[in-house]
């Protein structure tokens, strides 16, 4: 089998093998521009948004990559040699592979190597949405001080030198001064980041620089720019080398960086899109009035159950999502913790059936196909925290409900934060705090309550005596007997409670 390059000439030589995209994509022209082109955005919008074009009707809801981080070259360059196009891989539960080759992305820019174009792109007139995936820690929300972090030394940069902005708030600001001062028509400002409220998020964040950068601008703003809401969902590991080397060995298409997802997606939003959108509902995407209820359950049941899986089997020697809640102790401690921690805090839910809900995350978590890397759940978690863990931990405290599950989640992850797992094998942690998790975690082997010093994480909350009594409890368990032991410990507890 003769081997092809993806890109837009091979396509048609191509099209035997794989399914490709059936509109012309020289007629589209971009109406999204997205800011973090990375493998979820990949397997979601733009792929809601390929799904969406093959009504060929609708060419003007192309969508634009921004590559933001200097080290983000790698897909800029993939993306320029595939003229926009890559592979979508994804890993059915049975599983076989359905691949897809996805035409939604139409142009792309490397934003350290042309600033002014991409400011330029978000200003167009014809850019009726910019859509974010900067992680849960690039909205530079402090959760000590509950507010916008000027302390970050690129935000200062960006205060300094607002014409070649580095962080996506400068980069916004300046874009949304140039559409002001042309007259031009609003934008929406859309987060697809697993983040409470992320469009709240998003504005307050924004407003917060602005407030400091281009005072001026704020009214603008208020009035011409929206910020919905919404929960995004498809779990989506890292590429890994055997995924391209598959995809060559099954259908001769080299593709430098296809994705690999699930089959499971879900994307709720709220419609407030000042400048209108795309009819994302005709291929699978909600439209709600209120997506709240949607994202509190998928951040607290999804993201946090992650986060429980990826600690406690990292610990135990683990390198895969799969094997840690293919083993029963632990699974058994998810399931404890959502029905026991996790759901008293979810409030009403409306339509949705829980049961089946948490019964399908386990499902979702359990596809040994997908093999999800515990370093990429683990990594970042000091962002991830505060928004997965912590709002279960306070709304259980603020209701007088038991926070000792959530607390051996936290005492595991400081012992995490040491750096080795159960059998003294070195973890690969990544993390922007990762130093200062090391440090608190060093110091925790004697007084383990200094984990919780860290204010931009934990808040206040080492001045909870309850909190602070069952994390203690949990952090010397795992100490004495390991992460197995006490798991099952700690789960004949929550049986002999209910
Ligand atoms: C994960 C998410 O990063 C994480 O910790 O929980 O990336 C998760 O896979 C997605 O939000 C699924 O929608």
């Amino acid at each position: 089998m003769k081997n092809y390059k993806l890109n837009s000439e091979n396509l048609s030589s191509i099209s035997e093998r794989i399914t490709i995209p059936q509109y012309d994509r020289t007629k589209i022209k971009t109406g999204i521009v997205h800011v973090g082109i990375g493998g979820f955005h990949r397997s979601h919008e733009a792929f809601y948004t390929d799904q969406l074009l093959h009504d060929q009707s609708i060419t003007d809801w192309g969508i634009c990559g921004i590559a933001l981080l200097n080290f983000d070259t790698r897909i800029y360059n993939t993306l320029k040699e595939q003229n926009g196009l890559y592979t979508l891989i994804v890993k059915e539960l049975d599983g076989t592979h359905t691949n897809r080759v996805i035409g939604s992305v139409v142009e792309y820019l490397y934003a350290p190597e042309n600033p002014t174009a991409v400011v330029e792109k978000m200003a167009s007139p014809e850019v009726k949405i910019i859509s974010l995936t900067i992680t849960e820690g690039g909205y530079n929300y402090n959760e000590a001080t509950k507010a916008f972090d000027f302390g970050n030394s690129l935000i200062q940069h960006d205060l300094d030198y607002p014409e070649a902005p580095k962080t996506i708030f400068g980069y916004l600001t300046q874009a949304l001064k140039l559409r002001k001062e042309r007259g031009l028509n609003g934008v929406t400002i859309q987060s697809c980041d697993n983040i409470q409220g992320n469009g709240h998020m998003t504005k307050t964040m924004l407003l917060s620089y602005v407030g400091k950068a281009e005072p001026s601008l704020m009214a603008w703003i208020e009035s011409n720019v929206s910020f919905p809401n919404a929960m995004v969902d498809r779990i989506t590991p890292a590429t890994a080398p055997n995924d391209i080397l598959n995809l060559i060995k099954t259908t001769g298409v080299h593709d430098a960086w296809p994705v690999v997802c699930e089959p499971f997606k879900q994307w709720v939003i709220e419609d407030d899109f000042i400048a209108g959108r795309p009819a994302w509902e005709t291929v699978g995407a909600q439209f709600v009035e209120n997506v709240e209820p949607y994202e509190k359950m998928k951040l607290s049941l999804l993201n946090a159950g992650h986060s429980v899986l990826g600690i406690l089997g990292a610990l135990v020697g683990y390198s895969t999502i799969d094997e840690a809640v293919n083993n029963p102790n632990i699974s058994a401690f998810l399931n404890n913790y959502m029905d026991t921690e996790v759901t008293p805090t979810l409030g009403d839910l409306d339509s949705i059936n829980l049961k089946e809900y948490k019964h399908s995350l386990l499902e979702r978590f359990g596809n040994i196909n997908i093999k999800d890397q515990i370093d990429r759940i683990c990594s970042e978690s000091s962002a991830k925290f505060p928004i997965f863990v912590l709002p279960t931990v306070n709304a259980q405290l603020i209701g007088n409900g038991t926070v000792e599950l959530a607390a051996f989640i936290v005492a595991a992850w400081a012992i995490y934060s040491l750096g080795n797992d159960e059998n003294g094998k070195s973890l690969i942690i990544k993390d922007a705090m990762e130093l200062q998790l090391n440090e608190k975690a060093k110091m925790a082997v004697n007084n383990p309550k200094v984990f919780l010093e860290i204010e931009s994480i934990f808040g206040q909350l080492k001045n909870d005596k309850t909190f602070v009594a069952a994390y203690t409890n949990a952090y010397k368990n795992i100490v004495a007997n390991g992460v197995e032991k006490s798991v099952m410990d700690i789960n004949s507890n929550v049986l002999n409670e209910i």
